[in-house]
């Protein structure tokens, strides 16, 4: 038998070195890297070594600033805008106050991210697919999730269609809207993300139509996670967006402690990706941000790094209080001198859109629709018991699981309807909890 073998030699060692061949610029390996005779040592991404720029559109005001262009809407779309904007707070009032009269576990607010958050919703197509962390409830509302679905996923009841009461609240997800289900384990929606856009680049239907949106805490940002997943990006190419929300805080942890550098967007080009950094307290400039990272991803088949400036105005979750690490007064003077919601609403206000009747209208309407849902969802039950035990493997339910489902069974025949704890759980679940006693 002859077998070829082939030695890989790299091309310019299997050349004789002619006299062209020992230019200093082509003994460098592996780069375009210009030659200098001195000495230079750098710390910037910018060509004047500033700090990054960001970009804005309207000043506190609502007012364009100057050279400013507007994105293109209409005025339904900018009172769409705003109203999407003012149900956040809606819903994280009701919610905050139910979680704290022990109605449902636990919450996390998006006070002060509704700007970043909502322009970016609108930025996108709803078909793109978005990676979450966990603030970005909004975007899914955006796209029409609705406000019963949200409630039935933190109260866990039988409506639940993101997990059936099977999650922690807020971990949201949704296949028919296209948004993956939240996961607590901070950024492993970023290597996820770089997949997931490689795969609507080969899927022929999505290609060149649909992005992977990605967003993330810029404390999330200092997992090994985001570093592999802005590799698998750049080394793969995928049309992903990453989206960072920079709010300043990751729990107690101030952002300058978490960085020395430029904060997240000087690592976009490190990765080789585009990379920009935007006012994420101005919604028109989070939308036209990125509608542009969305298009350029689309265009060049590649990732978009967008970082969004803003400040978390609300305690992390119901597990913390933030005035143990900053003070209330920090908080307060950011929500006077900087209110995403004020901005914009200054902005439609100058344009005629807006007036102090169509905001009180609003801000009614939007409360009694999320207490009438909260009530519904207060008032169903939870999923079957049995429930619990259902979808965790694609395929059939394997021996250890069965083995549980017979161990939960034994112990509900034993205590469930004797011992008055035990009872008044299994009250909460569908049919009292007794589907599982009749399977087993
Ligand atoms: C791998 C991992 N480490 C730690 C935590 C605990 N944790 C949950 S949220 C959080 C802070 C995240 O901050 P950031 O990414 O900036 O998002 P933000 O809460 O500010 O929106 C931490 C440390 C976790 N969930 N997962
Ligand atoms: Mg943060």
């Amino acid at each position: 038998m002859i077998r070829t073998v082939v030695c890989r030699v790299h091309p310019r060692l299997s050349r004789p070195l002619s006299s062209s061949a020992r230019r200093p610029s082509e003994l460098l390996p592996s780069s375009q890297s210009p030659i200098v005779s001195k000495l230079n040592f750098f710390n910037s991404v910018t060509p004047d070594g500033q700090k990054i720029p960001t970009y804005r559109i309207l000043d506190g005001t609502g007012r364009l600033i100057d050279g400013a262009v507007l994105p293109d809407i209409d005025k339904s779309f900018a009172l769409k805008l705003y109203e999407n904007m003012q149900l956040l707070p809606t819903m994280d009032n009701i919610l905050y106050n139910v979680q704290r009269q022990g109605k449902i576990s636990f919450y996390m607010t998006a006070y002060g991210e509704e700007a970043t958050i909502i322009g970016s919703a609108a930025a996108l197509e709803n078909d793109d697919e978005v990676l979450g962390q966990y603030r970005e409830m909004g975007v899914l509302l955006w796209r029409g999730f609705g406000i019963n679905n949200v409630m039935a996923q933190c109260f866990g009841n039988e409506e639940d269609t993101s997990g059936k009461g099977r999650q922690m609240p807020v971990h949201l997800g949704s296949s028919e809207y296209h948004f993956h289900t939240i996961s607590s384990p901070l950024a492993t929606q970023i290597p996820q993300a770089a997949g997931v856009g490689y795969a609507l680049r080969r899927d022929p239907l999505r290609r060149g139509r649909s992005v992977a949106a990605c967003f993330f805490g810029e404390g999330a940002a200092s997992e090994g996670d985001f570093h592999a997943g802005l590799l698998l990006a750049s080394t793969i190419p995928s049309p992903t967006v990453f989206i960072a929300r920079n709010n300043g805080f990751a729990i107690s942890t101030p952002s300058n402690e978490q960085f020395y550098g430029d904060g997240i967007a000087s690592r976009g080009p490190g990765y080789g990706i585009d990379t920009v950094r935007v006012d994420g307290n101005d919604v028109l400039a989070v939308l036209a941000t990125v509608r542009e990272a969305r298009q350029r991803s689309l265009d060049q088949g590649r990732a978009v790094l967008v970082e969004a400036m803003t400040y978390r105005v609300g305690h992390h979750s119901t597990s913390d209080d933030s005035f143990a690490y900053r003070a209330r007064s920090e908080v307060e003077d950011r929500k006077r001198i900087d209110n995403p919601l004020v901005r914009f609403r200054l902005f439609l206000e100058a344009q005629g859109w807006w007036d102090e009747a169509a905001e009180e209208e609003l801000k009614n309407r939007l409360r009694a629709e999320v207490m009438t849902h909260f009530k519904r969802a207060e008032s169903l039950k939870r999923c079957e018991l049995s429930e619990l035990f259902s979808d965790v493997y694609g395929g059939e339910e394997p021996w250890n699981l069965k083995e549980q489902r017979e161990e939960l069974a034994i112990l509900l025949r034993k205590y469930g309807n004797s011992w008055e704890p035990w009872r008044n759980e299994m009250a909460k679940f569908k049919n009292n909890g007794q589907d599982l006693l009749k399977e087993n």
